[in-house]
């Protein structure tokens, strides 16, 4: 595969700014996407967390694999991390989560009191790559629509600081994503669940590694979007399966069509409930 250019020139401006911030900082909000907590981790942000109190979501939790969801959440679940599994978009209260934030700030809490502050305030940054529900996540928490979110890396530009009823300011933050990938797999990984722009790969070879994928994690899953047979799907290989699906669903051999329309129908979770980062 060719050198893919993919880091968008703005990401580093994003990342300068979070840095400079951090001193302000009393909690870092790490927002994964459950389905690649790995892939969507960004290595840069440990560098920037250095000893602070380090909460990890893994969002998205009722799309990806729930097995999965449980296996990362106790591999991240070291000393001095805070760890949940959340589904921001059909979860309207997150006291769960403002109780996590506040133990996580534990000190920092106790130490305002101690200077005097009868109800103190903590600030909160939320970092993560694009797409995986950063902005969701503070609307759930502030109650309303404060930020915008949209289905599409890249929504948000700029810092915002919000507050909420919980005496929480939490910082949004637009999607950062790191300058190397240190394999190809993790390119794919972030393409095919859209946290990269859908013109940086070719959708078909992203197709193509998710039907591999599928095959070998979920492949009842795949059985059923294929509307086949397990011998069937077993008999062919994945290029020849990519043209007989298009076909089936009716695209004659337009497989660029049908890889987008199988990406799509991953994200939405129609495929099933899909972790690509294993455990
Ligand atoms: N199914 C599901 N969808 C979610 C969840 N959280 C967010 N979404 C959807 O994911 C998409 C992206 O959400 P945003 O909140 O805009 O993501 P972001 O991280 O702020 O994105 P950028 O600003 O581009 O970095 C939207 O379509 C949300 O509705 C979740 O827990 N489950
Ligand atoms: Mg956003």
């Amino acid at each position: 595969m060719v050198n893919i250019q993919w880091y968008p020139g703005h990401m580093n401006k994003a990342r300068n700014q979070l840095e400079d911030k951090m001193n302000l900082i009393d909690v870092i909000v790490e927002v994964l996407d459950a389905r690649i907590p790995q892939s969507s981790r960004n290595p840069m942000i440990e560098k920037l967390v250095g000893s602070k109190p380090h909460l990890i979501i893994l969002n998205k939790a009722d799309l990806a694999d729930p097995v999965m969801t449980k296996r990362w959440q106790k591999k991240f679940t070291t000393k001095g991390k805070f760890v949940m599994a959340l589904d921001s978009l059909h979860n309207t209260n997150m006291q769960v989560l403002v109780k996590m934030i506040k133990k996580a700030a534990a000190a920092k809490i106790e130490k305002l009191q101690q200077k005097g502050a009868s109800s103190p305030v903590i600030r909160v940054a939320i970092a993560g790559i694009p797409n995986c529900g950063k902005s969701t996540i503070i609307n759930r928490l502030v109650g309303r629509n404060v930020t915008q979110v949209g289905n599409k890396p890249g929504v948000t530009k700029g810092q915002n600081w919000l507050k909420t009823a919980d005496n929480i300011q939490i910082l949004d933050t637009p999607g950062i994503l790191w300058p190397k990938f240190e394999d190809q797999t993790v390119g794919l990984k972030l393409a095919a669940l859209g946290a990269i722009k859908d013109t940086i790969f070719s959708a078909d070879d992203v197709a193509l590694f998710l039907l591999a994928k599928l095959r070998k994690h979920y492949l009842n899953d795949l059985i059923k979007f294929a509307r086949t047979s397990k011998e069937e799907i077993q008999n062919i290989n994945d290029t020849d399966l990519l043209l007989a699906l298009t076909e089936e669903y009716g695209m004659r051999d337009d497989y660029d069509r049908f890889s987008m329309y199988l990406l799509q129908r991953l994200r939405k979770g129609k495929i099933g409930r899909v972790t690509l980062d294993r455990i």
